[in-house]
């Protein structure tokens, strides 16, 4: 599994606070703290609290890259606020995200090339999330021939399925599950797949519990990635033992303490 640590998002009031005033001291924090967890990329999100310039993202990418040697996952839907945190980022960046949607893919192919970024693709366009999977796949399937046209390696494409939180959408999770089995099935080479997993249990009550269940789930219709709470060692210990399970490692007694490290 592929881990995208979640937590630098303004949602967060900690890290709402931080990009508020300008002190990358809980930013920096959280950034050793999903790192040492196991987190191969970091999420940044600017979130509700101060608007979503160019000016806060690549402030955002330098705090994090200042304290860390990590890769992060640029998470705005601004395209010059992408291009800023592009500008500065060192290494391989994630960009998170590209639509369907004709002129979103237009304006962020380019950049991936350009920057030789790695890209998260939404299965959704202008008119918003799908239903069904068989329309998620859909939109996820013009991702992929937009990329390939582009000349991006299908390794660096990340499709989204988009899972919306189980208390307000609770006919989605199958439909979410169903089209990664589909993308995978359908494009040769596959892309990755990747879902912000947390989203499946917001507001509700036992999120961890929601959280993982779901997760061993994804993992067995063939999800790579996951924005998610990179902390939760009951979520890091559901996913080395589907590992296990699924065959992806060589099983020992000692599995779990194999994983940690
Ligand atoms: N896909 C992609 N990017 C994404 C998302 C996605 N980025 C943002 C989001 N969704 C993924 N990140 C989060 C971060 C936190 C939560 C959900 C998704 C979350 N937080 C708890 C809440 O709001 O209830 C807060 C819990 C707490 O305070 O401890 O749920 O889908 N490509």
């Amino acid at each position: 599994m592929i881990i995208i640590g979640e937590r630098i998002n303004g949602m967060f009031n900690d890290i709402g606070e931080a990009i508020k005033n300008q002190d990358p001291t809980a930013i920096q924090k959280w950034a050793v703290k999903q790192i040492e967890a196991g987190s191969h990329y970091l999420d940044a999100n600017v979130g509700p609290a101060v608007e979503d310039s160019p000016e806060v993202m690549k402030w955002l990418v330098e705090v994090i890259q200042d304290e860390v040697d990590a890769p992060v996952c640029l998470d705005t839907t601004n395209v010059d606020a992408m291009e800023a945190g592009l500008e500065v980022h060192k290494g391989t960046a994630m960009i998170n995200s590209v639509t369907a949607e004709p002129s979103k893919l237009e304006a962020i192919l380019p950049l991936v090339k350009e920057y030789d970024a790695e890209v998260i693709g939404l299965a959704m366009d202008k008119s918003g999330v799908p239903k069904d999977a068989a329309t998620r796949t859909a939109k996820a399937m013009e991702i992929v021939a937009n990329v390939d046209a582009h000349g991006i390696p299908m390794e660096d494409l990340y499709i989204d399925p988009l899972i919306l939180p189980v208390n307000v959408a609770q006919d989605h999770a199958p439909e979410v599950l169903e089209s990664i089995q589909q993308v995978k099935k359908l494009a040769d080479p596959a892309p990755k797949t990747v879902l912000g997993l947390s989203n499946v249990s917001q507001n509700c009550t036992n999120m961890g519990l929601i959280n993982r269940t779901f997760m061993v789930m994804a993992m067995a219709v063939g999800l790579d990635a996951a924005i998610m709470e990179a902390n939760d060692q009951e979520m890091l210990d559901s996913i080395a033992t589907a590992e296990i399970i699924l065959n992806n490692d060589v099983y020992c007694d000692s599995f779990l303490q194999q994983f940690r490290k």
